[in-house]
């Protein structure tokens, strides 16, 4: 389906998702400090049929994610994309509508960003509260830098979704995002490397930086360079790529990590309640 097919089709909904969160952007939400470190649940839509993606979702959601990331393959289509945030958005309504009938229920744990982490300018929905408006800062390729969102922008302010302003960093080993990307690899000893890439994301004004490790990695993020960027001041920090166990969450955390990431995680549950005990457990140590 076009974009612009999507977009008239879509208002009506657009309209009630802008409405569940009138008092605080996106961008506010995720960028507000004093706040422990929060887990985002990153749904690849081309891994599931978007009924079993809403499922992980809300599972996620109940277990301690604070919002959900929808994106990770380069090559997605739009309409799988659109389908599958409508579907997270529908559920979400429901579980809204459902508490607020309920004296012991609270309908804000349900109010969750559900934010487009796209691999390009095609895989977009106005059916996403937000996105994250990413330049791929060490890539050797116009196409990261500037191209795909000079292709992406007026499709973003067209359907009115929040962009998020995000410095992207891919670090080592990278995986398939550090060679589709063609990134210059930031090497777990490259600490002034990654001081100098910060303050240079926040001096264009980003207010987001993502140290990525690559999706499936056997490392994360190294905890130097996580330290070494959040030493810059005025950016919130998202890591994400190889994080599988508490653990590595807690040492990240640690490090200055305002967000930790998950996909593989999700993905690799063998099911709800598998998923569910995993990511209670990673939560468990961010809040402790
Ligand atoms: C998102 O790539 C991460 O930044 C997700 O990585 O799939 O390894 O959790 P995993």
């Amino acid at each position: 389906m076009p974009n612009s097919a999507i977009n008239m089709r879509f208002m009506t909904q657009r309209l009630m998702i802008a409405m569940r969160r009138d008092d605080e952007t996106v961008l506010t939400y995720i960028t507000k400090s004093g706040e422990k470190t929060r887990h985002i649940t990153l749904i690849d839509p081309a891994k599931q049929a978007p009924k079993v993606a809403a499922e992980r979702a809300l599972t996620a959601i109940e277990s301690g994610s604070s919002m959900i990331f929808v994106g990770g393959s380069t090559d997605t289509p739009d309409e799988i994309v659109h389908a599958t945030c409508t579907a997270i958005q529908e559920m979400l309504e429901l579980r809204i509508f459902a508490a607020s009938q309920s004296p012991d229920s609270d309908e804000d744990q349900w109010k969750v960003p559900v934010v487009l982490f796209p691999g390009g300018s095609h895989a977009l929905s106005p059916a996403a509260d937000a996105i994250t408006f990413m330049m791929l800062m060490n890539s050797r390729e116009r196409r990261f830098l500037i191209d795909e969102q000079l292709r992406g922008a007026p499709y973003i302010d067209k359907f009115d979704i929040d962009p998020l302003p995000t410095g992207y960093l891919v670090c080592h080993p990278g995986g398939k995002v550090g060679e589709v990307g063609q990134a210059d690899l930031i090497m777990p000893n490259d600490v002034d490397l990654v001081k100098s890439y910060s303050l240079t994301a926040a001096m264009y004004g980003f207010k987001i930086l993502y140290l990525e490790a690559g999706s499936g990695a056997d490392s994360p993020v190294h905890e130097d360079l996580i330290r070494s960027a959040k030493s810059t001041s005025g950016l919130t920090l998202i890591v994400g790529g190889g994080i599988r166990t508490p653990d590595q969450a807690k040492l990240a955390a640690d490090a200055g990590a305002d967000w930790i990431v998950t996909g593989t995680l999700t993905e690799d549950a063998d099911d709800l309640k598998d998923l569910a005990y995993k990511i209670s457990a990673i939560n468990f140590f961010l809040s402790n």
